[in-house]
Protein backbone atom coordinates (compact mmCIF):
# COMPACT_ATOMS: atom_id res chain seq x y z
CA UNK A 1 0.00 0.00 0.00
CA UNK A 2 1.16 3.42 -0.96
CA UNK A 3 0.87 4.93 2.43
CA UNK A 4 2.39 8.24 3.01
CA UNK A 5 2.19 10.48 6.13
CA UNK A 6 2.11 14.07 5.41
CA UNK A 7 4.11 16.50 7.80
CA UNK A 8 4.97 20.29 8.04
CA UNK A 9 7.00 19.95 11.03
CA UNK A 10 4.88 21.65 13.70
CA UNK A 11 3.69 19.01 16.78
CA UNK A 12 3.81 15.61 17.97
CA UNK A 13 3.17 13.24 14.32
CA UNK A 14 5.47 10.47 16.04
CA UNK A 15 2.54 9.28 17.63
CA UNK A 16 0.41 8.66 14.64
CA UNK A 17 3.91 6.80 13.30
CA UNK A 18 3.48 4.65 16.46
CA UNK A 19 0.24 4.15 16.06
CA UNK A 20 0.74 2.59 12.38
CA UNK A 21 3.79 0.71 13.30
CA UNK A 22 1.86 -0.98 16.57
CA UNK A 23 -0.93 -1.88 13.49
CA UNK A 24 2.19 -3.47 11.52
CA UNK A 25 1.64 -0.70 8.50
CA UNK A 26 4.78 0.74 6.76
CA UNK A 27 4.40 4.38 5.52
CA UNK A 28 6.73 7.19 3.82
CA UNK A 29 6.71 10.41 4.70
CA UNK A 30 5.76 12.87 2.28
CA UNK A 31 9.11 14.73 1.17
CA UNK A 32 8.71 16.33 -2.62
CA UNK A 33 5.73 16.96 -4.95
CA UNK A 34 6.25 13.41 -6.96
CA UNK A 35 5.50 11.49 -3.51
CA UNK A 36 1.26 12.65 -4.12
CA UNK A 37 1.57 10.74 -7.28
CA UNK A 38 2.78 7.67 -5.92
CA UNK A 39 0.64 7.85 -2.42
CA UNK A 40 -2.57 5.78 -2.67
CA UNK A 41 -3.55 7.01 0.92
CA UNK A 42 -2.21 10.22 2.50
CA UNK A 43 -2.90 11.27 6.11
CA UNK A 44 -2.48 14.01 7.29
CA UNK A 45 -2.03 14.49 11.33
CA UNK A 46 -2.27 18.23 11.67
CA UNK A 47 -1.24 20.01 14.95
CA UNK A 48 -0.51 23.54 15.43
CA UNK A 49 -2.75 26.19 14.15
CA UNK A 50 -4.50 26.53 11.37
CA UNK A 51 -2.68 29.56 9.59
CA UNK A 52 1.15 27.75 9.97
CA UNK A 53 -0.57 24.29 8.49
CA UNK A 54 -1.92 26.31 5.74
CA UNK A 55 1.66 28.53 5.17
CA UNK A 56 3.91 24.90 5.51
CA UNK A 57 2.06 23.78 2.91
CA UNK A 58 2.44 26.45 0.49
CA UNK A 59 6.07 27.00 1.34
CA UNK A 60 6.77 23.48 0.88
CA UNK A 61 4.54 23.47 -2.64
CA UNK A 62 2.35 21.05 -1.06
CA UNK A 63 -1.17 22.76 -1.28
CA UNK A 64 -1.78 22.52 -5.56
CA UNK A 65 -0.29 18.76 -5.58
CA UNK A 66 -2.90 17.80 -2.11
CA UNK A 67 -5.68 19.40 -4.08
CA UNK A 68 -5.17 17.38 -7.04
CA UNK A 69 -4.60 14.48 -4.82
CA UNK A 70 -8.01 14.83 -3.54
CA UNK A 71 -9.95 15.76 -6.86
CA UNK A 72 -8.53 12.58 -8.05
CA UNK A 73 -10.72 10.57 -5.83
CA UNK A 74 -7.90 9.17 -3.80
CA UNK A 75 -7.95 8.40 -0.10
CA UNK A 76 -7.33 11.60 2.14
CA UNK A 77 -7.33 11.62 5.69
CA UNK A 78 -7.12 15.04 7.94
CA UNK A 79 -6.37 14.68 11.71
CA UNK A 80 -7.80 17.93 13.58
CA UNK A 81 -5.78 21.00 12.16
CA UNK A 82 -5.81 17.76 8.99
CA UNK A 83 -9.21 18.14 8.68
CA UNK A 84 -9.48 22.05 9.23
CA UNK A 85 -7.39 22.66 6.53
CA UNK A 86 -10.52 20.98 3.92
CA UNK A 87 -12.51 23.95 5.06
CA UNK A 88 -13.20 27.12 3.37
CA UNK A 89 -11.16 29.70 6.13
CA UNK A 90 -10.56 29.88 9.78
CA UNK A 91 -11.35 32.69 11.87
CA UNK A 92 -7.89 31.99 13.71
CA UNK A 93 -6.79 33.79 11.05
CA UNK A 94 -9.45 34.68 8.39
CA UNK A 95 -6.45 36.09 6.04
CA UNK A 96 -5.23 32.61 5.36
CA UNK A 97 -7.99 30.82 3.53
CA UNK A 98 -8.41 27.03 3.84
CA UNK A 99 -8.46 24.32 0.95
CA UNK A 100 -12.16 24.96 0.14
CA UNK A 101 -13.04 21.25 0.07
CA UNK A 102 -15.57 22.26 2.57
CA UNK A 103 -17.24 25.37 2.43
CA UNK A 104 -17.86 25.68 5.52
CA UNK A 105 -16.05 28.11 8.10
CA UNK A 106 -14.13 27.06 11.59
CA UNK A 107 -14.89 29.57 14.46
CA UNK A 108 -13.52 29.46 18.15
CA UNK A 109 -15.61 28.19 20.99
CA UNK A 110 -17.54 30.07 23.04
CA UNK A 111 -15.46 30.11 26.53
CA UNK A 112 -18.70 31.91 28.40
CA UNK A 113 -20.21 28.35 29.40
CA UNK A 114 -17.01 26.34 29.45
CA UNK A 115 -13.47 26.08 29.12
CA UNK A 116 -11.73 26.49 26.31
CA UNK A 117 -10.13 24.64 24.58
CA UNK A 118 -11.90 21.82 24.91
CA UNK A 119 -9.83 19.11 26.33
CA UNK A 120 -10.41 15.50 26.86
CA UNK A 121 -12.21 12.60 25.89
CA UNK A 122 -15.72 12.96 24.45
CA UNK A 123 -18.08 11.03 22.17
CA UNK A 124 -19.13 11.18 18.61
CA UNK A 125 -22.62 10.63 17.40
CA UNK A 126 -23.94 9.71 13.75
CA UNK A 127 -25.56 12.33 12.15
CA UNK A 128 -28.21 9.87 10.61
CA UNK A 129 -29.35 6.97 13.28
CA UNK A 130 -28.84 4.28 9.85
CA UNK A 131 -25.19 5.72 8.77
CA UNK A 132 -23.88 2.41 9.51
CA UNK A 133 -25.92 0.43 7.55
CA UNK A 134 -24.46 2.15 4.82
CA UNK A 135 -21.24 2.61 4.78
CA UNK A 136 -18.24 0.56 6.78
CA UNK A 137 -17.94 1.50 10.01
CA UNK A 138 -14.96 3.39 10.66
CA UNK A 139 -16.19 5.65 14.09
CA UNK A 140 -17.71 3.88 16.43
CA UNK A 141 -20.62 5.47 18.26
CA UNK A 142 -19.93 4.06 21.78
CA UNK A 143 -16.22 4.93 22.41
CA UNK A 144 -14.77 8.10 23.32
CA UNK A 145 -12.24 10.09 21.71
CA UNK A 146 -9.47 12.34 22.40
CA UNK A 147 -10.34 16.23 21.66
CA UNK A 148 -8.06 19.17 22.04
CA UNK A 149 -8.86 21.83 20.05
CA UNK A 150 -10.06 25.84 20.76
CA UNK A 151 -11.66 26.07 17.06
CA UNK A 152 -14.20 24.09 15.73
CA UNK A 153 -17.19 24.09 13.11
CA UNK A 154 -20.03 24.42 14.68
CA UNK A 155 -23.31 21.96 12.85
CA UNK A 156 -25.87 23.51 11.21
CA UNK A 157 -28.25 21.14 9.33
CA UNK A 158 -29.40 23.80 7.15
CA UNK A 159 -25.62 24.89 5.68
CA UNK A 160 -25.94 23.57 2.11
CA UNK A 161 -21.99 21.52 2.92
CA UNK A 162 -23.35 19.81 5.87
CA UNK A 163 -24.18 16.78 3.95
CA UNK A 164 -19.79 16.32 4.78
CA UNK A 165 -20.69 15.79 8.18
CA UNK A 166 -20.36 12.13 9.19
CA UNK A 167 -20.22 12.49 13.18
CA UNK A 168 -20.87 15.30 15.85
CA UNK A 169 -20.18 16.02 19.31
CA UNK A 170 -21.12 18.42 21.84
CA UNK A 171 -19.50 20.41 24.05
CA UNK A 172 -20.73 22.65 26.54
CA UNK A 173 -23.91 23.65 24.76
CA UNK A 174 -22.02 23.39 21.41
CA UNK A 175 -22.73 20.87 18.62
CA UNK A 176 -20.27 20.74 16.10
CA UNK A 177 -18.58 18.42 13.55
CA UNK A 178 -16.53 15.82 14.87
CA UNK A 179 -15.84 13.60 11.78
CA UNK A 180 -16.64 14.96 7.48
CA UNK A 181 -16.51 11.65 5.30
CA UNK A 182 -17.79 12.15 1.80
CA UNK A 183 -16.11 9.92 -0.92
CA UNK A 184 -12.45 9.61 -0.72
CA UNK A 185 -12.22 12.23 1.90
CA UNK A 186 -12.56 11.66 5.73
CA UNK A 187 -11.61 13.75 8.60
CA UNK A 188 -11.52 13.88 12.57
CA UNK A 189 -11.62 17.17 14.63
CA UNK A 190 -10.55 14.09 17.40
CA UNK A 191 -6.89 12.11 17.54
CA UNK A 192 -7.13 8.64 17.21
CA UNK A 193 -3.62 8.44 17.57
CA UNK A 194 -4.73 9.26 21.10
CA UNK A 195 -7.54 7.62 21.89
CA UNK A 196 -6.58 4.25 23.17
CA UNK A 197 -7.24 1.42 21.73
CA UNK A 198 -10.37 3.08 20.39
CA UNK A 199 -8.34 5.20 18.54
CA UNK A 200 -6.03 2.31 16.88
CA UNK A 201 -9.31 0.89 15.72
CA UNK A 202 -10.74 3.60 13.95
CA UNK A 203 -7.45 3.82 12.12
CA UNK A 204 -7.10 0.38 11.17
CA UNK A 205 -10.46 0.46 9.79
CA UNK A 206 -9.97 3.45 7.34
CA UNK A 207 -6.86 1.24 6.35
CA UNK A 208 -8.58 -1.36 5.67
CA UNK A 209 -11.84 0.40 4.05
CA UNK A 210 -12.62 0.23 0.34
CA UNK A 211 -12.49 3.83 -0.07
CA UNK A 212 -14.19 2.96 -3.86
CA UNK A 213 -17.26 1.78 -1.81
CA UNK A 214 -17.37 4.76 0.22
CA UNK A 215 -17.83 6.78 -3.40
CA UNK A 216 -21.33 5.95 -3.89
CA UNK A 217 -22.26 7.09 -0.34
CA UNK A 218 -23.16 10.83 -0.61
CA UNK A 219 -25.97 11.25 1.74
CA UNK A 220 -28.03 14.43 1.65
CA UNK A 221 -30.71 14.33 4.32
CA UNK A 222 -29.13 15.95 7.21
CA UNK A 223 -30.95 15.97 10.60
CA UNK A 224 -30.97 18.84 13.07
CA UNK A 225 -28.93 18.23 16.33
CA UNK A 226 -29.99 20.71 19.27
CA UNK A 227 -27.91 20.69 22.32
CA UNK A 228 -28.64 17.75 24.92
CA UNK A 229 -28.86 19.06 28.84
CA UNK A 230 -25.59 17.47 29.14
CA UNK A 231 -22.36 17.14 27.20
CA UNK A 232 -20.27 13.68 27.04
CA UNK A 233 -17.36 15.20 27.99
CA UNK A 234 -15.46 12.79 30.20
CA UNK A 235 -13.66 14.24 33.72
CA UNK A 236 -9.93 12.76 33.02
CA UNK A 237 -8.15 11.30 35.53
CA UNK A 238 -4.51 11.77 35.22
CA UNK A 239 -1.00 9.86 36.30
CA UNK A 240 1.77 11.73 37.12
CA UNK A 241 5.01 10.44 36.91
CA UNK A 242 7.95 13.02 38.68
CA UNK A 243 11.67 11.73 37.19
CA UNK A 244 15.01 12.71 38.34
CA UNK A 245 18.03 10.91 38.27
CA UNK A 246 18.66 8.86 41.55
CA UNK A 247 22.36 8.93 43.30
CA UNK A 248 23.85 6.45 41.22
CA UNK A 249 22.84 8.10 37.96
CA UNK A 250 19.74 6.30 36.79
CA UNK A 251 16.84 7.62 35.55
CA UNK A 252 14.14 6.77 38.25
CA UNK A 253 10.23 7.95 39.09
CA UNK A 254 10.49 9.46 42.49
CA UNK A 255 7.65 11.04 44.64
CA UNK A 256 8.22 13.21 47.57
CA UNK A 257 6.31 14.05 50.53
CA UNK A 258 5.65 17.76 50.24
CA UNK A 259 8.06 17.52 47.92
CA UNK A 260 11.11 16.14 49.15
CA UNK A 261 11.96 13.33 47.82
CA UNK A 262 14.31 11.77 49.76
CA UNK A 263 13.93 8.90 52.31
CA UNK A 264 13.96 9.73 56.00
CA UNK A 265 15.33 7.70 58.72
CA UNK A 266 12.84 7.14 61.05
CA UNK A 267 15.38 7.87 64.06
CA UNK A 268 17.01 11.28 63.45
CA UNK A 269 14.88 12.12 60.27
CA UNK A 270 18.32 12.59 58.26
CA UNK A 271 17.93 13.08 54.41
CA UNK A 272 18.18 9.30 52.81
CA UNK A 273 18.41 8.17 49.49
CA UNK A 274 16.08 9.18 46.39
CA UNK A 275 12.97 7.15 46.91
CA UNK A 276 12.62 5.08 43.62
CA UNK A 277 9.10 3.77 42.16
CA UNK A 278 10.14 2.23 39.17
CA UNK A 279 11.07 3.29 36.02
CA UNK A 280 9.26 5.36 33.96
CA UNK A 281 8.67 4.21 30.60
CA UNK A 282 7.57 0.64 32.16
CA UNK A 283 4.80 2.79 34.54
CA UNK A 284 3.78 5.22 31.98
CA UNK A 285 3.24 1.88 30.16
CA UNK A 286 1.69 0.47 32.84
CA UNK A 287 -0.95 3.03 33.16
CA UNK A 288 -1.88 3.46 29.78
CA UNK A 289 -3.08 0.26 30.03
CA UNK A 290 -4.85 0.48 33.25
CA UNK A 291 -6.59 3.17 31.51
CA UNK A 292 -5.22 6.05 32.60
CA UNK A 293 -6.87 8.86 30.09
CA UNK A 294 -3.90 11.05 30.23
CA UNK A 295 -0.13 10.54 31.40
CA UNK A 296 2.11 13.37 32.87
CA UNK A 297 6.14 13.10 33.26
CA UNK A 298 7.78 15.94 34.80
CA UNK A 299 11.38 16.36 34.97
CA UNK A 300 11.72 17.58 38.27
CA UNK A 301 15.51 18.93 38.88
CA UNK A 302 15.65 20.24 35.04
CA UNK A 303 16.51 23.68 36.51
CA UNK A 304 19.82 22.33 37.49
CA UNK A 305 21.13 21.45 33.70
CA UNK A 306 20.49 22.13 30.16
CA UNK A 307 16.81 20.29 29.31
CA UNK A 308 18.37 19.44 25.53
CA UNK A 309 21.50 18.22 26.48
CA UNK A 310 19.43 15.83 29.22
CA UNK A 311 18.96 13.21 26.46
CA UNK A 312 17.41 10.58 28.81
CA UNK A 313 14.06 12.47 29.12
CA UNK A 314 14.05 12.84 25.28
CA UNK A 315 14.82 9.30 25.37
CA UNK A 316 12.16 8.33 28.10
CA UNK A 317 9.64 10.27 26.07
CA UNK A 318 10.34 8.98 22.76
CA UNK A 319 10.16 5.23 24.34
CA UNK A 320 6.83 5.87 26.33
CA UNK A 321 5.39 6.94 23.24
CA UNK A 322 6.07 3.90 21.30
CA UNK A 323 4.01 2.08 23.74
CA UNK A 324 1.08 5.17 25.43
CA UNK A 325 -1.44 5.77 23.05
CA UNK A 326 -2.84 8.40 25.14
CA UNK A 327 -1.54 12.02 25.41
CA UNK A 328 1.24 12.71 27.06
CA UNK A 329 2.49 16.13 28.86
CA UNK A 330 6.15 16.71 29.75
CA UNK A 331 7.48 19.27 32.21
CA UNK A 332 10.70 20.59 33.52
CA UNK A 333 12.77 22.99 32.06
CA UNK A 334 10.89 24.27 29.44
CA UNK A 335 12.42 27.33 29.08
CA UNK A 336 15.33 29.64 26.75
CA UNK A 337 18.88 28.02 28.18
CA UNK A 338 22.33 27.78 27.14
CA UNK A 339 24.05 24.62 26.89
CA UNK A 340 27.41 23.95 28.52
CA UNK A 341 29.13 24.86 24.74
CA UNK A 342 27.89 27.89 24.15
CA UNK A 343 24.77 27.38 22.36
CA UNK A 344 21.68 28.95 23.17
CA UNK A 345 18.10 26.68 23.20
CA UNK A 346 14.72 28.98 22.99
CA UNK A 347 12.07 27.67 25.33
CA UNK A 348 10.46 26.84 21.67
CA UNK A 349 13.42 24.92 20.39
CA UNK A 350 13.34 22.84 23.51
CA UNK A 351 9.39 22.14 23.49
CA UNK A 352 9.57 21.01 19.54
CA UNK A 353 12.26 18.64 20.72
CA UNK A 354 9.89 17.15 23.16
CA UNK A 355 6.75 17.34 20.73
CA UNK A 356 8.98 15.45 17.83
CA UNK A 357 9.71 12.96 20.29
CA UNK A 358 5.85 12.37 20.90
CA UNK A 359 4.95 14.64 23.35
CA UNK A 360 1.39 16.46 22.88
CA UNK A 361 2.04 19.27 25.31
CA UNK A 362 4.35 20.79 27.48
CA UNK A 363 4.27 22.07 30.79
CA UNK A 364 6.30 25.34 32.19
CA UNK A 365 6.73 25.70 35.71
CA UNK A 366 8.93 27.89 36.76
CA UNK A 367 9.23 30.37 33.76
CA UNK A 368 5.52 31.15 33.63
CA UNK A 369 6.06 32.36 37.20
CA UNK A 370 9.23 34.83 35.86
CA UNK A 371 6.77 35.93 32.86
CA UNK A 372 3.97 36.96 34.60
CA UNK A 373 6.13 39.08 37.20
CA UNK A 374 6.98 40.67 33.73
CA UNK A 375 3.82 41.11 32.75
CA UNK A 376 2.96 42.63 35.87
CA UNK A 377 5.87 45.24 35.85
CA UNK A 378 4.62 46.29 32.42
CA UNK A 379 7.44 44.50 30.37
CA UNK A 380 7.37 43.25 27.04
CA UNK A 381 6.48 38.97 26.85
CA UNK A 382 5.88 38.73 23.82
CA UNK A 383 9.02 36.68 23.70
CA UNK A 384 8.29 34.34 26.46
CA UNK A 385 8.04 30.77 26.62
CA UNK A 386 4.27 30.47 26.77
CA UNK A 387 3.47 32.70 24.18
CA UNK A 388 5.75 31.41 21.77
CA UNK A 389 5.26 28.09 22.02
CA UNK A 390 1.38 28.75 21.65
CA UNK A 391 1.75 31.00 18.66
CA UNK A 392 3.25 27.93 17.01
CA UNK A 393 1.99 24.79 18.62
CA UNK A 394 -1.44 26.32 19.70
CA UNK A 395 -2.54 27.04 23.29
CA UNK A 396 -3.66 23.63 23.98
CA UNK A 397 -0.32 22.03 23.60
CA UNK A 398 0.72 24.54 26.40
CA UNK A 399 0.11 23.72 30.28
CA UNK A 400 1.24 25.51 33.13
CA UNK A 401 2.25 23.77 36.03
CA UNK A 402 1.57 26.07 39.11
CA UNK A 403 3.55 24.91 42.61
CA UNK A 404 1.58 27.31 45.44
CA UNK A 405 1.87 26.93 48.99
CA UNK A 406 -0.02 28.24 52.20
CA UNK A 407 1.16 31.83 52.76
CA UNK A 408 -0.14 32.09 56.98
CA UNK A 409 -1.02 35.65 58.06
CA UNK A 410 -2.87 37.47 60.97
CA UNK A 411 -6.77 37.47 59.87
CA UNK A 412 -6.89 40.42 62.12
CA UNK A 413 -4.48 42.29 60.96
CA UNK A 414 -3.45 41.73 57.72
CA UNK A 415 -3.53 44.39 55.19
CA UNK A 416 -1.56 43.42 52.48
CA UNK A 417 -2.46 43.06 48.61
CA UNK A 418 -3.94 39.58 48.93
CA UNK A 419 -6.66 40.19 51.45
CA UNK A 420 -9.24 39.13 48.85
CA UNK A 421 -7.72 35.90 48.10
CA UNK A 422 -7.39 34.94 52.27
CA UNK A 423 -9.08 31.86 52.87
CA UNK A 424 -10.03 31.35 56.45
CA UNK A 425 -9.99 27.87 58.31
CA UNK A 426 -13.33 26.46 58.96
CA UNK A 427 -14.51 27.37 62.62
CA UNK A 428 -14.99 23.17 63.34
CA UNK A 429 -11.42 22.18 61.80
CA UNK A 430 -8.29 22.00 62.62
CA UNK A 431 -7.47 25.63 60.62
CA UNK A 432 -9.50 27.46 62.61
CA UNK A 433 -8.76 31.18 63.11
CA UNK A 434 -6.23 31.07 60.78
CA UNK A 435 -6.39 32.38 57.45
CA UNK A 436 -3.96 32.14 54.44
CA UNK A 437 -3.36 33.31 50.69
CA UNK A 438 -1.37 30.71 48.15
CA UNK A 439 1.97 32.04 47.48
CA UNK A 440 3.55 31.14 43.98
CA UNK A 441 7.19 29.44 44.09
CA UNK A 442 9.92 28.11 41.48
CA UNK A 443 12.78 25.88 41.53
CA UNK A 444 10.21 22.56 42.85
CA UNK A 445 9.46 24.40 45.57
CA UNK A 446 12.83 25.83 46.63
CA UNK A 447 11.72 29.39 46.40
CA UNK A 448 8.99 31.25 47.01
CA UNK A 449 8.00 34.39 45.24
CA UNK A 450 6.26 37.73 45.55
CA UNK A 451 3.14 36.01 43.32
CA UNK A 452 0.13 34.82 44.18
CA UNK A 453 -1.31 31.71 42.33
CA UNK A 454 -4.50 33.61 41.41
CA UNK A 455 -2.30 36.40 39.97
CA UNK A 456 -0.19 33.56 38.56
CA UNK A 457 -3.03 31.98 37.16
CA UNK A 458 -4.56 35.02 35.53
CA UNK A 459 -1.10 35.93 33.81
CA UNK A 460 -0.94 32.71 32.17
CA UNK A 461 -4.26 32.51 30.70
CA UNK A 462 -3.55 36.26 28.65
CA UNK A 463 -0.42 34.94 28.04
CA UNK A 464 -1.66 32.39 25.59
CA UNK A 465 -1.86 28.89 28.21
CA UNK A 466 -4.00 26.37 27.74
CA UNK A 467 -4.23 24.68 30.55
CA UNK A 468 -3.18 24.59 34.17
CA UNK A 469 -1.61 21.70 35.77
CA UNK A 470 -2.68 22.58 39.88
CA UNK A 471 -0.27 21.37 42.36
CA UNK A 472 -0.30 22.07 46.38
CA UNK A 473 3.04 21.73 48.00
CA UNK A 474 1.23 21.56 51.25
CA UNK A 475 -0.76 18.68 50.34
CA UNK A 476 1.88 16.78 47.74
CA UNK A 477 2.21 12.97 49.49
CA UNK A 478 -0.09 13.76 52.76
CA UNK A 479 -3.23 11.37 50.81
CA UNK A 480 -5.18 14.08 52.52
CA UNK A 481 -7.46 14.89 49.52
CA UNK A 482 -7.12 17.56 47.11
CA UNK A 483 -6.88 20.99 48.59
CA UNK A 484 -10.46 22.22 47.39
CA UNK A 485 -10.52 26.03 48.45
CA UNK A 486 -6.88 26.59 46.32
CA UNK A 487 -9.13 24.57 43.39
CA UNK A 488 -12.15 26.66 43.29
CA UNK A 489 -10.22 29.65 43.41
CA UNK A 490 -8.19 29.12 40.75
CA UNK A 491 -11.68 27.56 38.90
CA UNK A 492 -13.35 31.12 39.74
CA UNK A 493 -10.34 33.18 37.96
CA UNK A 494 -9.89 31.61 34.64
CA UNK A 495 -11.25 30.40 31.98
CA UNK A 496 -9.37 27.66 30.56
CA UNK A 497 -9.07 23.78 31.53
CA UNK A 498 -7.57 23.35 35.03
CA UNK A 499 -6.58 19.81 36.31
CA UNK A 500 -6.33 19.44 40.00
CA UNK A 501 -3.01 17.66 41.53
CA UNK A 502 -1.94 16.80 45.07
CA UNK A 503 -2.93 14.93 47.88
CA UNK A 504 -5.16 12.12 46.80
CA UNK A 505 -5.13 9.25 49.47
CA UNK A 506 -8.32 7.55 47.99
CA UNK A 507 -10.63 6.75 45.32
CA UNK A 508 -13.21 9.27 47.08
CA UNK A 509 -11.28 12.49 46.84
CA UNK A 510 -11.79 11.97 43.13
CA UNK A 511 -15.15 11.76 43.13
CA UNK A 512 -15.07 14.70 45.88
CA UNK A 513 -12.69 16.86 43.78
CA UNK A 514 -15.41 16.49 40.47
CA UNK A 515 -18.43 16.78 42.60
CA UNK A 516 -17.59 20.16 44.67
CA UNK A 517 -15.24 22.04 42.04
CA UNK A 518 -15.83 22.18 38.50
CA UNK A 519 -12.34 21.02 37.05
CA UNK A 520 -11.53 18.97 34.20
CA UNK A 521 -9.32 16.90 35.59
CA UNK A 522 -7.31 15.52 38.48
CA UNK A 523 -3.75 13.89 38.84
CA UNK A 524 -2.52 11.97 41.45
CA UNK A 525 0.84 9.80 42.13
CA UNK A 526 1.70 8.08 45.04
CA UNK A 527 -1.24 6.35 45.69
CA UNK A 528 -1.30 5.07 41.87
CA UNK A 529 2.87 4.02 41.99
CA UNK A 530 2.21 1.88 45.42
CA UNK A 531 -0.18 0.04 44.25
CA UNK A 532 -2.53 1.87 46.96
CA UNK A 533 -5.65 2.63 44.68
CA UNK A 534 -6.09 1.44 40.94
CA UNK A 535 -7.24 3.56 37.89
CA UNK A 536 -9.79 1.03 37.63
CA UNK A 537 -10.85 1.85 40.95
CA UNK A 538 -11.29 5.42 40.96
CA UNK A 539 -13.27 5.16 37.29
CA UNK A 540 -15.75 2.72 39.22
CA UNK A 541 -16.26 5.22 42.18
CA UNK A 542 -16.80 8.05 39.88
CA UNK A 543 -19.11 5.85 37.45
CA UNK A 544 -21.49 5.09 40.48
CA UNK A 545 -20.90 8.90 41.50
CA UNK A 546 -22.62 9.05 38.26
CA UNK A 547 -19.57 11.03 36.84
CA UNK A 548 -18.97 10.53 33.18
CA UNK A 549 -15.79 8.58 32.61
CA UNK A 550 -13.94 6.99 30.02
CA UNK A 551 -13.48 3.30 30.74
CA UNK A 552 -10.83 2.23 28.56
O1 LIG B 1 10.06 24.68 36.81
O2 LIG B 1 9.38 24.40 34.46
O3 LIG B 1 11.45 23.33 35.28
O4 LIG B 1 9.21 22.49 35.97
C1 LIG B 1 9.54 21.65 37.01
C2 LIG B 1 8.36 20.76 37.27
O5 LIG B 1 8.75 19.80 38.24
C3 LIG B 1 7.17 21.51 37.81
O6 LIG B 1 6.00 21.02 37.18
C4 LIG B 1 7.14 21.14 39.29
O7 LIG B 1 5.80 21.00 39.76
C5 LIG B 1 7.82 19.78 39.30
N1 LIG B 1 8.57 19.52 40.54
C6 LIG B 1 9.72 20.11 40.90
N2 LIG B 1 10.15 19.58 42.08
C7 LIG B 1 9.26 18.66 42.44
C8 LIG B 1 9.32 17.80 43.64
O8 LIG B 1 8.41 17.03 43.91
N3 LIG B 1 10.39 17.94 44.41
N4 LIG B 1 7.22 17.80 41.51
C9 LIG B 1 8.27 18.61 41.48
C10 LIG B 1 5.99 18.20 41.42
C11 LIG B 1 4.02 17.45 42.06
C12 LIG B 1 2.96 16.76 41.38
C13 LIG B 1 2.70 15.43 42.05
C14 LIG B 1 1.37 15.68 42.69
C15 LIG B 1 0.61 14.44 43.04
N5 LIG B 1 5.25 17.10 41.56
O9 LIG B 1 3.12 16.69 40.02
O10 LIG B 1 2.79 14.46 41.09
O11 LIG B 1 1.56 16.50 43.84
O12 LIG B 1 1.24 13.75 44.05
P1 LIG B 1 0.40 12.84 45.07
O13 LIG B 1 -0.74 12.29 44.31
O14 LIG B 1 1.37 11.77 45.45
O15 LIG B 1 -0.01 13.72 46.21
P2 LIG B 1 10.07 23.77 35.64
Amino acid sequence: MGLFLLDYGAGNVRSLANSLTKLGYEFEWIASVQDFDKATRIIFPGVGAFHSAMQHLESKGFLEPLRRYIAAGKPYFGICIGMQVLFASSTEHPASPGLGVIDLTIEKFDSSEKSVPHIGWNAAQFIEPDERARAPDVVDANSSYYFVHSFRAKYDEKLPDSDWVYTTTQYGQEVFVSSVRKGNVFGTQFHPEKSGFAGLKLLKSWLESDHTAVSLFSPSKRLPRPPQSTHGLTKRVIACLDVRANDQGDLVVTKGDQYDVRERTVQDNVAGSVRNLGKPVSLAERYFTEGADEICLLNITSFRQSPLQDQPMLAVVRAAAETVFVPLTIGGGIKDSVDPDGTKRSALEVAGAYFRAGADKVSIGSEAVIAVEALRRGEETSNCAITTIARVYGSQAVVVSIDPRRSYVDPATYDGPYKAELIHGKTDGPESGKAWWYQCTVSGGRETRPLSAVELARGVEELGAGEILLNSIDRDGTGKGFDLDLIRLIRNAVHIPLVASSGAGAAAHFVEVFEHTNVEAALAAGIFHRHEVEIASVKKSLEDARLNVRIA
